[in-house]
């Protein structure tokens, strides 16, 4: 059944407990997400980022998740807007049927990201749709850097306590050292556990995790043994996200893992039959071999059996 993000988060903040935000970008994805839930009775977030809805067509996005849904109802799913950069995209998306938005203006001054963080809340909340913000850029934490340029990019616990007072954003994600893609840390992977712990204690709301893929060394070594190259990757290993959650994260955003997981299918079979060209027998492998990553996720994040 479709629901709002808020419904779904709060739970997991009551609980304690993390759910995978999983992006999709066409049918093999999302039902690719829907089978794992099924399989690990987990509530579900789907994400669309601005690239996907521009890929797929803003209906076919609504219109893939509705009618998995509807087929599914047993699953509480939320339908987000990943990364919305602007009012009017925020907007455009809660008119289509999306049930959470992210408004990223992360890049702007405090007050500005404040500003605009609260116009897209007032008309969310007006239509039932919960709402993300981000504090703080996505950025690994180098060893190197200096403490004036790391409170620069990371979160600032006491602006996260006015800004969530201030705009009554429902979630928030805080730069805590991640970033997105397959290459996340230069030396050993680091995060600023402290301060995500202080952000929670401060805002008490749920939290959000981007940059959370963990490049598994399954995924890793079949994309690798399948003829591909992942030189100098390194995703959030397991034990991290699990400590994250300990502090407060409950919205754990992942698409890298799915991707890698999915092109590594594609491409062992391409090289094994070169002769097949029958779409349907690389995507249905392909489409199982990310089904089985989320739903390892699942149960790492401590979303199974959730429903
Ligand atoms: O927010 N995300 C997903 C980012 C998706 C980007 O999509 P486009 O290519 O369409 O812009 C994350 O935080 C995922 O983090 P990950 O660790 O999986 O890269
Ligand atoms: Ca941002
Ligand atoms: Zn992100």
């Amino acid at each position: 059944m479709l629901v709002s993000g808020t419904e779904i988060l709060q739970k997991a903040h009551k609980e304690g407990y993390g759910v995978g935000a999983f992006n999709f970008v066409n049918f093999e994805m999302l039902n690719a997400i829907f089978q794992a839930a099924l399989q690990k009775h987990s509530p579900l977030i789907v994400q669309a980022s601005e690239g996907a809805i521009k890929y797929m067509g803003i209906e076919m996005a609504v219109g893939l998740v509705k009618t998995l849904a509807q087929k599914y109802p047993e699953v509480p799913v939320a339908l987000h807007l990943d990364h919305g950069t602007s009012y009017e995209s925020c907007i455009k998306a809660i008119r289509a049927g999306f049930t959470s938005v992210m408004i990223d203006a992360s890049h702007h001054h405090f007050e500005e990201n404040l500003k605009e963080t609260k116009r897209v809340v007032e008309v969310a909340h007006a239509c039932g749709v919960g709402v993300e913000a981000e504090l703080g850029r996505l950025m690994g934490i180098e060893d190197n850097i200096s403490v004036d340029e790391k409170d620069a990019a990371l979160v600032n616990p006491k602006e996260a306590e006015e800004f969530v007072k201030e705009t009554k954003v429902d979630y928030l994600a805080p730069a805590i050292g991640t970033s997105h893609g397959a290459f996340k840390f230069k030396g050993e992977p680091k995060l600023d556990f402290e301060r995500l712990v202080q952000v929670k204690k401060c805002t008490n709301i749920p939290l959000v995790l981007h940059g959370a893929s963990a490049i598994p060394d399954t995924v890793r070594q079949a994309f690798l043994s399948s003829g591909g190259d992942l030189k100098g990757s390194k995703g959030v290993p397991f034990s991290f996200l699990q400590e994250a959650i300990k502090g407060g994260i409950n919205k754990v955003n992942t698409d890298t893992d799915l991707r890698i997981a999915f092109i590594a299918e594609v491409r062992r079979i391409a090289n094994e039959n070169n002769s097949e060209f029958d779409l349907r027998k690389f995507f249905s492998p392909a489409s199982l071999a990310m089904s089985k990553v989320i739903a390892q996720r699942m149960e790492i994040l401590g979303s199974a059996d959730k429903y």
